[in-house]
């Protein structure tokens, strides 16, 4: 890092009509006036926020470079182990702020910008999210990355360069509507590597043939070409010089694709029509999270990222001119979900066919190269191709994978002789018609690790879903590994001032870098100052939230009021109606005191943000609900403040930088089995939040390291859920919570409009078995409510929660995660930095 001192800003320089001179120890300022006038040919006189912006980018990306080409070199020169994190999303938000502060210039900046008339939060604030994902499973990919480079692991990302990010969420009369999100235009972070280019085969057919060896050898021909292009992305790590990269993919018709026979005979058109055939691949983010739709196209997009990024892998070990066997050595590939599965085959392909090894030597390399992380038990998000598709797009992966199911069934035959059932239970292949591929069962039997993601979520696929599994293979191929968050976002960068109170109570800004550290905060919760403080950081964040809810709702919400805040994708199991129920059951409470009773009610604000899938009605049909609730409640001046209800729209990465730290107490009420971690549980108590959560997902690990007083958790465990599903369907009479009941009976007396719009809710509830528990939870998760209540109105008490939780944190760095996987999984080291 450059050590240079910030400078204190001597004068304001107006910005019309002046002449500047820039003191010399203002670098970044000097700079970024350098990039205005030249790189981007503006003059100081018409400069914008926008200009001020990428000023600001092309003068910290300068320094990026610099330490991210050094990295590059060092680790090529060190050649040791290095890891591949191979993720179709990757859901970064912006990076200014982010590079700013790893660079350590973030002050000298801020002067900077003053001086020529800007605040820096309306400059970070131009930059365009990047928001290539659809929640949790992509924003973990993004503090994965965060964390490898800031503790040194030589580590790549791989990933797809959509043209389309996650779409933008438009709410009109309560409704969804979605916008593309065309996010490429001036994005300074990204740098097109034109020279660096793979061919990737798709369709055709195999041959066999016999080699000079009279070995019998398979080659895939006659196949369409399409070029991946990369594109990197520089990876700052905090207070390190390790700089690492992310490639993304964009996909390109192949010289040879742009028709130049067509071309000449006049066929302008189809030649056109065939290039853009070949963008689409990467054209668009598929915006389903837990759910697979079998979409020919995704298909593509997986196998032509996986081709790439493994052609990549493959040509950068064959430079070190080892022998085979020490790939394993050399390279660690971990598989973001089973997105990435077909690269298990491609490498199989890659040794056996082009390289020329024997099967069991290819496939010993490949099981030890591979790790699995699984995010989901839920069956209708658990990958599946069919056959058919598969036979069509991609044949000869499609007869390895036949070939791997084999040896491995013979294996499963000789260790469990007789048991046909598990051969059909276990087989890569589900015998339906079509015949599916099941991805899963695939990346278990090509990795040598399969990891959950938190430990209840982790023993339930050792006894669900793959318990077969753990049968043959024995309990060590599975492991858990508990996610975690980047603390450098989400305190440091999302809450500068609370980072800054807890650096001056530690003696410095080491627990950025060591969150256990956090755990010394706990000798100051009897501080008085303290504790002032600390609450006075609360109340800004949440007046800054309420002037936000203020300009984009025209809702004024009282600042003092409880925040309630429920953020994340919309589904069922993450169970957003019963939160909306418990706000309607809220509001005829109140609507039903006596004024003498109200003046006991805490003010509530509840505040929901999340996308729908845009398929998935019943999600829609949720955030339907919450608006119309919203406009009736926001509007009830009988209510007034003792209860507001916002819907944010369109919530993404630095939105949440901006909720999280607002939040009193956030929900994370997920139907317990069906979250398999959640990680904004974790970005809101490290703000100094409380919790009401189910014991579900990293809830409990939470619940176990900040303490059971310090969490309100409810509703029913998840080794009761399966009896509860089967009495719904099953037993004599299903009886409706009473209190939900009357909830049920406001929305069908057309309380928050046409009572037919929101029939599909209350039905899966009465009619369909209510699978998510909604009304066996009802009640507890009211009285639960109604003890947040009790608990926020002793403001003391509420603050010693909130500073013990913070100090209990420790855990949930994905500093501790990476180190965790580099350990059990890849068996990588750090490549110090100043050791080469
Ligand atoms: C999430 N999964 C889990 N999936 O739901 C969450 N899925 O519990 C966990 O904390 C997080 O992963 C990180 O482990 C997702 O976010 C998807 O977004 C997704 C996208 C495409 C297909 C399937």
């Amino acid at each position: 890092h450059l050590n240079l001192p910030t400078r204190k800003s001597s004068r304001q320089v107006p910005m019309f009509g002046r002449s500047v001179e820039f003191p010399a120890d203002s670098l970044p300022q000097k700079e970024l006036v350098r990039h205005i006038e030249t790189t981007l040919a503006r003059s100081l006189y018409n400069c914008d926020e926008n200009a001020a912006y990428s000023g600001t980018a092309l003068a910290f990306r300068d320094r990026l470079i610099i330490e991210w080409n050094k990295t590059q070199q060092r680790q090529t020169f060190n050649d040791q182990k290095r890891v591949y994190y191979l993720s179709l999303e990757f859901l970064m938000g912006r990076a200014l702020d982010n590079a700013m502060l790893n660079v350590g210039l973030k002050d000298a900046a801020r002067d900077g910008l003053k001086d020529l008339g800007f605040r820096i939060e309306d400059v970070i604030g131009q930059e365009h999210d990047a928001a290539l994902g659809n929640g949790g499973l992509g924003r973990l990919a993004a503090c994965l990355l965060d964390s490898m480079a800031t503790l040194n692991y030589p580590a790549w990302g791989y990933g797809l360069r959509y043209r389309y990010g996650i779409f933008k969420q438009e709410i009109v009369n309560g409704y969804q509507m979605e916008v593309p999100d065309y996010w490429l235009d001036n994005n300074p972070w990204e740098f097109p590597r034109h020279e660096i280019t793979v061919d990737i085969q798709f369709y055709g057919c195999v041959r066999k043939y016999q080699a000079e060896n009279g070995k019998i050898m398979h080659s895939w021909e006659d196949a369409e070409i399409v070029q991946a292009v990369a594109y990197d992305v520089p990876i700052p790590g905090y207070g390190t010089k390790t700089t690492n990269n992310l490639r993304l993919w964009s996909s390109k018709a192949s010289s040879g694709e742009f028709d130049f026979q067509k071309f000449n005979a006049g066929d302008y058109e189809s030649a056109v029509a065939d290039e853009q055939r070949a963008e689409t691949i990467s054209a668009v983010l598929y915006p389903n999270d837990n759910l697979e739709r079998g979409k020919e196209l995704r298909l593509k997009q997986q196998y032509f990222w996986c081709a790439a990024s493994l052609y990549d892998i493959v040509r950068r070990f064959k430079k070190s001119k080892r022998a085979w066997s020490e790939f394993p050595d050399q390279v660690a590939i971990q598989l973001n979900d089973t997105h990435p599965t077909l690269a298990i085959v491609e490498l199989q392909r890659i040794l056996i066919d082009t390289e020329g090894l024997e099967w069991d030597e290819a496939w010993n390399i490949v099981t030890k190269s591979f790790g699995y992380t699984n995010h989901t038990v839920l069956p209708e998000a658990l990958e599946k191709w069919s056959v058919p598709l598969l036979q069509n797009l991609l044949p000869r992966h499609l007869q390895i994978i036949y070939d791997v199911n084999l040896y491995f069934l013979q294996i499963v035959e000789k260790r469990f002789p007789n048991d046909r059932e598990m051969l059909s239970r276990v087989s890569i292949i589900e015998e339906s018609h079509p015949k599916m591929v099941r991805m899963a069962h695939l990346a278990i039997i090509g990795s040598h690790k399969v990891n959950g993601v938190a430990e209840l979520h982790s023993d339930l696929i050792k006894t669900t879903i793959f318990k077969d599994f753990v049968e043959i293979y024995g309990p060590d191929r599975f492991t858990n590994v508990t996610n975690g968050i980047t603390p450098r976002r989400w305190l440091h960068q999302a809450n500068p001032r609370l980072s800054a109170l807890i650096a001056e109570k530690l003696g410095g800004y080491e627990f950025l870098t060591d969150l256990t550290l956090l755990d010394k905060l706990e000798a100051f919760v009897d501080d008085k100052k303290f504790r002032t403080e600390w609450a006075e950081i609360k109340s800004a964040n949440k007046l800054r939230l309420a002037r936000y809810i203020k300009e984009t709702t025209g809702f004024s919400v009282n600042p003092d009021a409880l925040f309630d805040v429920q953020v994340k994708r919309i589904h069922e199991y993450k169970r957003q109606q019963l939160n909306i129920f418990g706000v309607i059951h809220r509001y005829l409470t109140i609507k039903a005191m006596s004024a003498e009773e109200r003046k006991k009610v805490v003010p509530r604000v509840s505040i929901f943000g999340g996308k729908a899938a845009p398929g998935y009605w019943m999600a829609k049909t949720v955030i339907h609900l919450i608006n119309k609730v919203s406009f009736v409640v926001n509007n009830d001046a009988d209510v007034g403040d003792l209860l507001k209800v916002i819907f944010i729209e369109d919530y993404n990465v630095s939105k949440a930088e901006m909720i999280c730290p607002a939040s009193d107490l956030s929900e994370h009420i997920s139907t317990a089995g069906t979250e398999a971690s959640g990680t904004s549980n974790m970005k809101f108590v490290l703000s100094g939040g409380l919790i009401i959560g189910t014991c579900d997902g990293a809830n409990i690990e939470i619940t176990r390291e900040i303490g059971e007083q310090n969490i309100f958790l409810f509703g029913t465990l998840a080794e009761d859920v399966e009896e509860l599903r089967h009495r719904h369907v099953y037993g004599q009479t299903f009886q409706i919570d009473s209190q939900l009941a009357k909830v049920f009976e406001a929305i069908k007396g057309n309380m928050f409009g046409d009572a037919g719009d929101f029939s599909a809710l209350t039905a899966s509830v009465e009619q369909h078995g209510d699978f998510y528990l909604v009304s066996d939870d009802f009640n507890s998760y009211v009285t639960t409510h109604e003890m947040v209540d009790e608990a926020f109105k002793n403001r003391e008490e509420w603050l010693a929660k909130s500073i013990t939780s913070v100090a209990r944190m420790g855990f949930f760095s994905t500093d501790r995660v990476i180190n965790e996987y580099a350990d059990s999984i890849w068996n990588v080291e750090p490549l110090e930095v100043g050791k080469d």
